[in-house]
């Protein structure tokens, strides 16, 4: 159930690119979290291009911590709201790398002490903001400035971290999955996710047309071809309830996201067939861990 009100938290005049898909996130975030609201940004893209020196794109307060430490920023914040009986939803915006690298251990800790927080991931399988360096959570070949596909090189080398799964080992209250190219999933998810008491992950993917090499106006369409072909599962699991999953009706072929992205485009020779397979096998993996067709 999500509102029709078309509020706007995050003022227009902010620098992100043109196509960009975490902006795009923020909108949908900010418009169900609603303005009794605390944000605490890790650096990365989200906190440069809305909080340039002197400005701020931000309708609700909002804090910048380091690019490791949003977590425990935000585990004070919500200590100091309960300790001094204030009520305000506590909400973290982080990149990957703020998350699935360098915060991870202020993550668990906000985790495993329970703040009543939701850490909201913005994915974009990078570190945007610096110039495009891989992050753990870089897909399985893709190419960027530090894992550069060349002659002896496909790209990065290593597989994405499942951080949704970490999360879950947390026991936290509340985990989801879900992408900018699906509005209504994500503030459903958004929603829920603030109005259970306890710590919350959810995890956006983001597509970055920068990074990932395609025009600014096929952001949607990027992010809608990783879910059809099942390489991002969007999914939620509440605490003692069943997976839930959205599902697709006929799963498209990798090769149809693959081809639409420059970081991706050392694949079409064809020595690298083999990569080629192997990344239809992540997508055929997850369609049956998920359950993913209809
Ligand atoms: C301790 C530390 N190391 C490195 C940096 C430089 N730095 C700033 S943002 C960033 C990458 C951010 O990546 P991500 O969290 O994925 O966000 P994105 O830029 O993709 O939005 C890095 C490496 C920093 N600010 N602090
Ligand atoms: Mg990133």
């Amino acid at each position: 159930m999500v509102t029709t009100e078309k509020l706007n938290l995050l003022a227009p005049g902010h620098r992100a690119c043109p196509g960009c898909g975490a902006a795009i996130a923020l909108r949908q975030i900010l418009r169900v979290v609603g303005r009794e609201t605390i944000v605490v940004s890790a650096t990365g893209c989200v906190e440069t291009f809305t909080s340039p020196y002197g400005q701020s794109a931000w309708e609700v307060p909002w804090m910048h911590s380091l690019f490791e430490n949003s977590a425990a920023v935000a585990s004070g914040v919500e200590a100091a709201l309960e300790a001094k009986g204030e009520k305000a939803n506590v909400v973290i915006i982080s990149g990957d790398g703020g998350t699935f690298d360098i915060g991870m251990g202020a993550m668990s800790g906000m985790f495993e002490r329970k703040h009543n927080i939701t850490y909201i991931c913005y994915d974009n399988e990078a570190y945007m903001n610096t110039g495009v360096q891989r992050s753990s959570a870089t897909p399985y070949a893709a190419t960027t400035t530090t894992s550069p596909a060349g002659k002896n090189s496909y790209g990065k080398m290593e597989f994405k971290k499942d951080v949704p799964a970490i999360a879950l080992a947390h026991d936290v209250e509340y985990v989801a999955t879900t992408s900018i190219a699906y509005p209504q999933d994500l503030m459903n998810k958004v929603k829920k996710a603030i109005g259970i008491k306890g710590p919350k992950y959810i995890q956006i993917h983001t597509p970055c047309c920068i990074g990932w090499g395609f025009d600014s106006s096929q952001t949607i369409a990027m992010g809608k071809l990783a879910a059809e072909t099942g390489l991002v599962p969007l999914f939620e699991v509440e605490k003692g309830k069943q997976m839930v999953v959205r599902k697709i009706k006929n799963t498209k072929p990798i090769q149809e996201y693959l081809n639409k992205q420059n970081r991706f485009r050392h694949l079409a020779k064809e020595d690298k067939e083999k990569i080629m397979e192997k990344l239809q096998e992540i997508c055929n993996d997850n369609v049956k861990r998920f359950g993913i067709s209809e």
